[in-house]
């Protein structure tokens, strides 16, 4: 089968005190659980190494801000994690704080079954904030911390098929999983880490659950593909964060979701075939899509730019 058993290893809180070694360690006892589920894959979340420091303000520099990014994958305190998923024979998706050359990138990476790097990707959305406002519940800055990610959207040979990767707020926008669509993506993992209760108006947290699933089978169903989405989750340092981790068919539904906000692994046969009927037919970009005749929505439109006029008929 192309594709296979594919796992999604939801993480419950990291404690900002909990060393990179006592994370690496819940990491292996997941992939070691997902082996027993017969995964070849495993999905973990966002920002899988640390706490989700963005909550908290530093001034640019700060050791103890640096301290939550990796300058190496693998470096001496994340091998281990590499060398278990080669022992196993599992590949990978591992969200992380990436620094290189300067830069600052909310990343994750792709492996083989060997525990060989085969894709990295650097988040392109970033939401929140640059500038602390004391008047929030809560900060959410990773416009602060990161660039914005400079690899696009790639999709690599994984699987049998082919796998691309996004981070958190990517799934909420369609031109994320349409980019990924149009090379012909047959699995798109993606971890995330969101937090409610940062003072949204109205119903907004208590939709938080059903935008989280609504923009990912949306995702998967519109492009026919599968999506494996990891959470961080559960109450950390105060802050509550959504779990709902869940692996989604190409049909968009749901076809295993975590029920806690804890450790936990959950599985799916994830058969690529699967969705050839659905890119054959329904969403056969090929035959059916028809750029040509979109008019404006082919033009940039940022933000802070003006409305394009609207034509009178
Ligand atoms: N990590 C991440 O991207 N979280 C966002 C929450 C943003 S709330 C300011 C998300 O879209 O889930």
């Amino acid at each position: 089968m192309r594709g296979g058993v594919i796992g999604v290893a939801q993480m419950g809180p990291i404690a900002k005190s909990e060393s990179r070694p006592q994370v690496v360690k819940r990491l292996i006892d997941m992939l070691k659980e997902a082996k027993g589920r017969n995964c070849r894959f495993v999905v973990f979340p966002e920002l899988a190494l640390t706490t989700f420091f963005p909550r908290w303000v530093y001034q640019l520099g700060d050791p103890e801000l640096e301290a939550f990014f990796e300058t190496e994958m693998p470096g001496p305190e994340t091998k281990p994690l590499f060398e278990t998923a080669a022992e196993l024979g599992i590949g990978f998706y591992l969200g992380y704080a990436e620094k290189t050359k300067g830069k600052h990138y909310n990343t994750a990476i792709l492996t083989d079954g060997t525990g060989k790097i085969i894709g990295k990707y650097r988040k392109v959305h970033l939401p929140g904030h640059v500038e602390p406002d004391p008047s929030r519940k809560g900060e959410h800055l990773e416009k602060r911390y990161f660039d914005i990610g400079n690899l696009g959207f790639p999709v690599y040979e994984a699987l049998e098929g082919r796998v691309g990767m996004a981070i958190c707020n990517d799934r909420r926008w369609p031109e994320t999983y349409r980019v990924m669509g149009l090379q012909g993506a047959e699995l798109i993992t993606l971890g995330y880490n969101t937090p409610v209760g940062l003072g949204e108006p109205f119903q907004a947290a208590a939709l938080a659950n059903f935008h989280n699933s609504l923009t990912m089978q949306a995702g998967a169903y519109h492009n026919a593909c599968w999506v494996a989405a990891a959470a961080k989750c559960g109450n950390e340092e105060g802050f509550e964060m959504i779990g709902q981790s869940m692996i989604i068919a190409p049909t968009g539904e749901v076809v295993a979701q975590c029920s806690s906000l804890e450790d936990e692994v959950i599985s799916a046969r994830c058969d690529f075939d699967q969705a050839q009927y659905f890119k054959r037919e329904i969403f056969n970009f090929a035959r059916h899509r028809r750029p040509e005749a979109y008019g404006l929505i082919t033009e940039r439109i940022g933000a802070g730019d003006p409305l394009p006029p609207v034509e009178s008929f």
